[in-house]
């Protein structure tokens, strides 16, 4: 993404005041220089082939191939609201209302693990604006409640338990910040000026001689207004303080805050902190690397893109040229749709966020979603190129309840079934174009080739009739998203037999057939491409249920 203004970024040598982790010293030379393929500018004079063209161009960036690998990730929505019973908390909260009476991140991490989940998000600060860690920069923290005495810290411990289980870690840590408001901080109409972060305060435990942080810290120069500047602090404490984080996702609801007030967000400043600090987490949302799928159902559309037109908006924010949730956000008709609000065509994949419970954060009424449903929507999402992201809200003891922690078991094992050995790995495969047997060897980094844009027919064979009902398909999408409308048929006796049809396809799709089909030969034939198909994975299942 194109950043109005490069950050300035030093190291200064050898560290003493606080360990900072070798991947934070590590700073790129050039804030997101592989992103130059993910976005390409559109104007009026581009025709429709064009702007087809445009899109099949596009390359996702190694985080977003990274991201998108992660299929199965978790939301974790705890805080003051867990105690007060509220969904959008009211920012003058008592810190002393968080008495989690026996937090195990242990057990968060175990359930989400044994559910198949690669990364989980903790809102580490939600509307309200109260801080799950000791954060220097406000009072309004676990540090203000006598929870483990004032020194808790539930996003070391999470952290922590996540990385133990080989969960990747993000946060979520809100724009809107209730508290920051009532405090005259948060829309308070300070200038934008260049800002020295991280800022220190009084006996801060990051300070070296001079006032200056201590040798070896990063220092970044950025613009921002005073609440941006208390967003950056917060940004550098977990960045450079918490170990590898892999998404940050940042939302983009007011909470209570009237609207009327309005903090214009200093978007360009925070992405800028991140990628020199974090460079490989993916922006979730409010966003460049990640896109809302436009519900809170966990549902990707039937046909979805992940090449999408977009607008630059202010500060470097990537919105929607046609709305958030359009039917319709990447087909030619939506590209053309689009033109007149489209500044960039961008790869700006989707994440289906959707809660195991009605509310986002714990309430004990209510009950969690069954095993089948939560299979409904990793089909939903997963199936249709996208990456699920379900909430799994702690309760008041810090635990998750065991109701969600068995559906989550019973989710994955349903999965299991529904897709156990993929029936076609290493089947004889032909092809026109190049390379067939790559489509069926299990490695996403290989693929088919077709030989032309909307041409080409792959086909397996695998030895003896087997019956098959559920086909995975994906295409390499290192080379980009092209796949518009391909065809499986099957042979038997009289010849080859339509059995399912697919649009899109992108890093993932999966077909469900209403009943097994029985056939020894099994074929793939593009219909309509933006370009010769990549084919990673043509996977043929028999499910178990
Ligand atoms: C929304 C927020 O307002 C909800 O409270 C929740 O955090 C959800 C994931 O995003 O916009």
């Amino acid at each position: 993404m194109t950043l109005g203004r490069r950050p300035f970024v030093a190291g200064l040598g050898a560290l003493t005041a606080v360990s900072l982790p070798s991947y934070a010293s590590a700073l790129p030379a050039r804030a997101g220089a592989d992103d130059t393929a993910a976005r390409v500018p559109v104007g009026p004079e581009d025709t429709p082939d064009q702007l087809v063209a445009k899109a099949a161009g596009l390359r996702p960036t190694e985080r977003q191939i990274a991201w998108q690998r992660l299929e199965r990730t978790a939301f974790l929505h705890f805080g003051v609201n867990t105690f007060t019973g509220l969904e959008w908390g009211t920012g003058d909260e008592d810190p002393d209302v968080f008495q989690p009476t026996g937090l195990d991140t242990d057990q968060w991490a175990r359930a989400l693990r044994d559910g198949g989940f690669t990364l989980a998000i903790l809102t580490v600060k939600h509307h309200d604006g109260f801080v799950l860690f000791p954060s220097r920069h406000t009072g309004h923290t676990v540090a203000s409640s006598t929870w483990e005495a004032g020194r808790g810290d539930v996003l070391r411990s999470f952290a922590d338990s996540m990385r133990a289980h080989g969960i990747k870690v993000g946060v979520y840590i809100s724009p809107a910040d209730e508290n920051q408001y009532l405090h005259g901080v948060y829309a308070n109409g300070s200038a934008r000026t260049l800002r020295t972060i991280p800022t220190l305060v009084d006996g801060d435990d990051r300070a070296g001689r001079g006032g200056l942080p201590a040798p070896g810290l990063p220092v970044l120069r950025l613009p921002a207004t005073d609440y941006g500047t208390f967003m950056l602090d917060q940004l550098y404490e977990v960045l450079t303080e918490y170990g590898p984080v892999d998404e940050v996702w940042f939302d983009g609801a007011q909470g209570r805050i009237p609207p009327e007030h309005v903090e214009a967000y200093d978007w360009d400043s925070w992405y800028a902190l991140i990628r020199a600090l974090a460079p490989q987490a993916a922006i979730a949302v409010s966003g460049p690397d990640v896109r809302w799928v436009g519900n809170e159902d966990g549902s990707a559309r039937e046909n979805e893109w992940s090449t999408v037109p977009v607008k630059a908006m202010p500060g470097g924010r990537t919105d929607f040229a046609l709305s958030y949730d359009t039917p319709d956000q990447g087909s030619r008709d939506a590209l053309v749709r689009a033109q007149p609000d489209t500044d960039f065509l961008q790869w700006w994949p989707a994440e289906c966020d959707v809660s195991i419970r009605p509310g986002w954060f714990f309430h004990p009424e209510e009950r969690p979603k069954t095993a089948q449903q939560l299979t409904d929507l990793y089909f939903r999402s997963v199936g249709r190129g996208a990456v699920l992201l379900l909430n799994v809200p702690p309760d008041r003891h810090g635990r998750l309840d065991p109701a969600d922690v068995a559906a989550l078991g019973a989710f994955a094992e349903r999965v299991r079934r529904e897709l156990p050995a993929d029936l076609a790995r290493r089947a004889r495969a032909r092809g026109d174009g190049r390379d067939p047997a790559l489509a069926v060897d299990g490695d996403p980094d290989t693929s088919w080739t077709a030989p032309a844009p909307s041409a080409g027919t792959l086909t397996l064979d695998l030895g003896a009739p087997t019956a098959v009902d559920r086909i995975r398909l994906a295409e390499d999408i290192r080379h980009g998203q092209r796949i518009e409308r391909a065809v499986v048929e099957a042979e038997s006796a009289s010849g080859w037999t339509e059995i399912t049809r697919t649009g899109t396809v992108g890093a993932s799709r999966i077909l469900l057939l209403p009943a097994p089909v029985t056939a020894r030969r099994w074929r793939l034939r593009i219909l309509g491409s933006r370009g010769p198909a990549r084919v990673a994975e043509f996977g043929l299942y028999r499910s178990t249920l």
